[in-house]
């Protein structure tokens, strides 16, 4: 049985109704036992780092949660399923990076496995310098520790949240 860490983010239309919609709907995946889930932040959008900084914020905040779960589903299965989830929150995948979208599922962690696969990259490549994904988490699961995709050895979410800054991020309320 693994445990797997799911981000949830939502910018565009009622990203909060869109969030708490989303966690009510991870907690009904088939194959899966819902475990927690954090509280819900809002914070700026981190966009590409090819934007200048002093540029007016291109689009909405963001609303964000992480949610565990636990299964013995295979992790490309579930990756199907959250996607299908996004689609019928009427995300659209354009190939657009760095864009808004109405709900946003990333696997960002299953125990403390390393996947390189095209489809899905294990732990979250920007897990480990994002705020809206490291304090929700440390919210549910303070005792982490990460593998590193190059070193191959884990650091402690403790020590990944002492070297990031909130970024403006703020706690809103319980999910
Ligand atoms: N920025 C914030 N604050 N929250 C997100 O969930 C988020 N998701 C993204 C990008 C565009 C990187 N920016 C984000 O995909």
């Amino acid at each position: 049985m693994a445990t797997i860490y799911i981000g949830v983010g939502s910018n565009l239309d009622n990203p909060l109704q869109h969030v708490r919609q989303a966690i009510v709907e991870l907690g009904k995946l088939s194959e899966c036992r819902f475990l927690t889930a954090s509280g819900l932040y809002k914070s700026p959008p981190l966009t590409s780092p090819l934007t200048s900084p002093l540029a007016p914020p291109s689009q909405p905040d963001y609303i964000n949660a992480v949610v565990a779960i636990e299964t013995e589903r295979d992790a490309l299965s579930l990756l199907d399923e959250l996607q299908t989830i996004e689609r019928e929150h009427g995300r659209v995948r354009d190939g657009e990076r760095w864009g808004p979208r109405p709900l946003d599922l990333d696997v960002l962690l299953i125990d403390d496995k390393i996947i390189n696969h095209a489809r899905l990259i294990i732990p979250h490549p920007g897990l480990h310098e994002r705020s809206f994904v490291l304090y929700p988490l440390q919210e549910i699961a303070p005792d982490l520790s990460i593998p590193d995709h190059d070193s191959q050895k884990s650091v402690s979410l403790q020590e990944l949240i002492a070297r990031c800054d909130d970024e403006g991020l703020e706690r809103l309320h319980d999910a």
